[in-house]
């Protein structure tokens, strides 16, 4: 056998083939064709057996086969970079067209007001703890001093899962789980968080809504640092000269309790249609923790005492953005939540 033409004119038909095309997947198989391992060239090494010199011979096929590998390689990467500046023609993207207009939301004035009432009591050195929304009797009633059939139940009626289980109706209940948790330790917590009740809804009450619980528990806590911890919230939150007043009230689970008004901000106490003449505006429940809730939780009433406080935070943000409905916060209205665009961010 010629090899030596065997070898050229399977060079000459190669390349002409591989000349002819830049489509890759044709390329591809041309690939095949020749250099696998039952490729045109590759076969040809079955016949080195029958040549004398057989180091012409390897020498010849090596030599083939790089012309052939490298034309092909040349046209494969050329191929590939026109098929990429085809679909880089394709794909382009048109900068200058205007982009989607996503509308500037603004902040929930209920969120505001969390946010603002988390801040205020940080900095006086507050922790914020959290709980279930759906809870056990014991800690929404039991280990508040509230037992079965107490008549403080009717208070504040809510939501029963089953006999056992129900929807908060106060955040009171965190204070009994931190007490549990805290192990006989000092508490100084806030918890933000929904409440429930078996409320009819009207212009101030609703079936849902928020407060803020507040929980201090050392020793040698008096009901002074209770008011002036208070003060010198409603001075933060509405204003510098804002006073408290504190009356007599009753929640089981704190004794002496009380209900705190605030010196009304608008008229400073002359009486206006917000206080409603009274020149007073109430906006929490409080008192000293009853010592039957000291002894539930593991704590001696007579080394520890504290205070606790259940703020109303839809009341609080009505009375400070001027929103003379609390339904308005449930009822999903944008035009409502659009309103506050016009109240300046702080
Ligand atoms: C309580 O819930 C007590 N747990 C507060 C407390 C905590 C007292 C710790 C002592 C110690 P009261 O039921 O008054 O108290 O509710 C507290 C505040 O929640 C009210 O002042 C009011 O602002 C708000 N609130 C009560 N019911 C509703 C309702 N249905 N809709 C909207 N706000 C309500």
């Amino acid at each position: 056998m010629d090899y030596k033409l065997e070898f050229d004119n399977l060079k000459s038909k190669a390349l002409e083939e591989i000349s002819k095309t830049d489509d890759l997947k044709a390329l591809d198989e041309l690939k095949n064709k020749y250099l696998a391992k039952k490729g045109e060239i590759s076969l040809m090494m079955n016949h080195i057996r029958e040549v004398e010199d057989k180091k012409a011979f390897g020498e010849l096929y090596n030599l083939t086969r790089k012309e052939v590998e490298s034309f092909l390689n040349e046209k494969i990467k050329k191929g590939e970079e026109k098929k990429l500046n085809e679909e880089l023609v394709k794909e382009r993207i048109d900068i200058t067209l205007p982009g989607n207009n996503f509308e500037r939301g603004v902040a929930n004035p209920f969120f505001k007001t969390i946010n603002e009432i988390e801040d205020i009591f940080v900095g006086m050195g507050y922790s914020i703890a959290t709980g279930p929304e759906v809870d056990y009797d014991k800690y929404v009633f039991e280990l508040l001093n509230i037992p079965h059939d107490h008549p403080a139940r009717d208070m504040q009626d809510t939501l029963y899962i089953d006999n056992n289980l129900l929807l908060r109706s106060h955040t009171s209940s965190v204070q009994a789980h931190v007490m549990e948790n805290a192990k006989g330790k000092p508490i100084k917590i806030i918890c933000p968080g929904k409440t429930y009740r078996r409320d009819d809804d009207d212009m101030t009450h609703s079936h849902q809504f928020a407060q803020v619980e507040g929980l201090v528990i050392d020793k040698n806590i008096n009901l002074g640092n209770l008011k002036a911890t208070l003060e010198l919230f409603a001075q933060k939150m509405f204003s510098k000269d804002t006073k408290v007043r504190f009356r007599s009230s009753f929640f089981p689970f704190t004794e002496p309790s009380v209900e705190v008004d605030i010196s009304c901000f608008n008229c400073k106490g002359k009486g206006c249609s917000i206080c409603k003449g009274s020149g007073w505006i109430e906006i929490l429940g409080a008192g000293m923790v009853h010592p039957n809730v000291l002894k539930m939780s593991g704590y001696d009433p007579e080394v520890y005492s504290g205070f606790a406080f259940g703020i109303g935070i839809e009341r609080v943000t009505m009375l400070k953005y001027g929103i003379n409905d609390i339904r308005r916060f449930y009822q999903n209205d944008l035009r409502f939540i659009k309103e506050f665009k016009k109240v300046k961010e702080d």
